[in-house]
């Protein structure tokens, strides 16, 4: 239907329209059945770049159909196999890594220098890692009786249905995609509404080295696309990152089918800050994990910060002054460190949040950084990061996800009542602690109420480290091996007599 380039194309806004108004179902780029589309907006200006195709029912229908059929054949490959043509499309993701960086920046606003070259860099190590996993995919031998031969398998599961979100979508779905099909699985993907071009772009370039069907991707909204891919009799297994809410309705529908389902839900991490910290590595891995530079769209962000009293006021003036440093401005000037919100309905959301917490009664809201003079960006959806001291624990920008660039910071005295304050919280994702003092820091640790927690650091995921959290921030784990076998495959026993 549409012909994207094979070279790599610089150009994101050429780039855009080349991928407008397309699924892309059983290797094959088609429109949407209804002949719906719907606008693709640059979030820097306002301005059209492309359209999507707008998928309902009968589009999920397609797509799983051609997943079922081509999952077939795709399990009888030896599993090295499929492995190895998945780390082919790492080669090919590497090859295109410019490009895509630059689409996902036009797409959802993220700084090109500060984050969507980071996105698009770990992309193709996530292909390259679960690519290298195929012989993993092995059973055991149990000891039973004398006579018996006793024997486990894994096998993969069939169609998976993944769902994605729009903060770093090309990461979020290769995270889905590299170990399921690794594993023998064919998968339909829904992609977010606010960012369907690169992902799309990441699936025409696996269509280059794929057998058609194993991979298939579709662009719509969450009720009429989204709901039902999960509800689909034909998706054996679920998994999606996104909001707590709507991570319970496809669990309620994987829960309905008895299928297996994987959520990543968001979070509210906290990150602790001793005095005897490295202060200017402390201030420094703040800022990496609030993830200013991608306005805060962040499910690990560091939202809730906890500093010892003796250099709380020092801390707060050097992580003002630092993000006061900053630039703000187009997502593809090489100049920018900050580039937008995703969207109109986010800016909502967290200006929602700044006023309330502007009105708050003891609050103080630290502004920075300057909002872009270019009158080519006035429509764009920038916001001020804020950073809010005086806010008690009750207040719900400290209780609440904002995905935004808002951060709390709060004094401390004792270590066990600031791990009471840390871990009254209904999520459970991340959290970092900043001392040289390890006894202290490892005990705390433990005590952690988090899926992943660091001393002295702050990274991003690593496609060989389990990720994932705990109460309200998710079920199961992504990325490393351990995920691929225990949430992409299942485990046959068979047992032979040879009595
Ligand atoms: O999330 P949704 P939204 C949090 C963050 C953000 C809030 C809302 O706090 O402000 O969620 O964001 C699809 N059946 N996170 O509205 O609705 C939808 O089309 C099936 C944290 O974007 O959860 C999109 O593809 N699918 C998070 C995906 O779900 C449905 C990342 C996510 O959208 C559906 C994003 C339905 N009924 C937001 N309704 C993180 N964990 O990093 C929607 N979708």
């Amino acid at each position: 239907h549409t012909a994207a380039p094979t070279a790599p194309l610089l150009d994101p806004f050429a780039l855009a329209k080349a991928l407008s108004g397309v699924h892309l179902i059983g290797g094959e780029y088609v429109p949407a059945r209804s002949g719906r589309r719907f606008p693709v907006v640059n979030p820097a200006t306002g301005i059209q770049v492309a359209e999507a195709a707008e998928g309902d029912a009968a589009d999920v229908d397609a797509a799983v159909q051609n997943a079922a059929r081509a999952q077939k054949d795709w399990a009888k490959l030896p599993a090295r196999k499929r492995g190895a043509l998945v780390y082919q499309c790492a080669a090919l993701l590497k090859e295109h890594q410019e490009e895509l960086s630059r689409l996902i920046a036009l797409e959802t606003g993220k700084a090109l220098r500060t984050e969507s070259r980071v996105e698009a860099g770990v992309v193709a190590d996530i292909f390259e890692f679960f690519g290298g996993l195929g012989s993993e995919l092995k059973g055991e031998s149990v000891p039973f009786a004398p006579n018996v031969l006793s024997v486990t398998v894994r096998e993969p599961l069939g169609v998976v249905g993944a769902i994605i979100p729009w903060n770093v979508p090309m990461l979020l779905m290769a995270l889905k995609v590299a170990p399921a099909l690794v594993a023998g699985n064919a998968v339909v993907v829904k992609s977010a509404e606010e960012a369907p071009l690169a992902v799309l772009r990441i699936c025409e370039l696996m269509n280059r080295i794929l057998p058609p069907g194993v991979f298939n991707m579709l662009s719509g909204m969450g009720p009429e696309c989204g709901a039902p891919l999960v509800e689909h009799p034909l998706v054996k297994k679920l998994t999606f990152t996104g909001s707590v809410e709507t991570g319970k309705i496809v669990a309620r529908a994987a829960a309905e089918k008895l299928i297996p389902v994987t959520l990543e839900l968001g979070g509210k991490s906290p990150m602790i800050v001793f005095a005897d910290c490295d202060f200017d590595k402390t201030v420094s891995g703040a800022l990496t994990s609030m993830r200013f530079t991608r306005q805060g769209q962040s499910c690990t962000a560091a939202s809730r910060i906890y500093v010892e009293r003796p250099i709380f006021d020092r801390f707060v003036a050097a992580m003002t002054d630092a993000v006061n440093t900053m630039v703000m401005g187009d997502p593809l000037d090489e100049k920018t460190d900050i580039g937008t919100i995703v969207s109109e309905g986010q800016l909502e959301k967290v200006r929602g949040f700044i006023e309330e917490g502007t009105k708050t009664p003891g609050a103080t809201a630290h502004v920075c950084s300057a909002m872009p003079t270019d009158p080519a960006l006035k429509k764009g959806l920038f916001i001020q990061p804020v950073i809010f001291t005086g806010l008690t624990k009750d207040s719900r920008l400290v209780r609440e996800e904002i995905f935004g660039p808002v951060t709390v910071i709060a004094p401390f005295d004792e270590p066990e009542a600031v791990l009471a304050e840390a871990n009254d919280s209904e999520y459970g994702l991340a959290a970092s602690l900043w001392t040289n003092n390890l006894k202290v820091g490892l005990d705390l640790a433990h005590r952690l109420e988090a899926g992943l927690v660091q001393i002295n650091q702050n990274l991003v995921v690593q496609a060989n480290l389990s990720y994932g959290g705990v109460k309200s921030s998710g079920l199961g784990k992504e990325a490393s091996l351990e995920a691929m076998l225990e949430h992409f495959t299942h485990k046959k026993t068979i047992m032979v007599n040879m009595g």
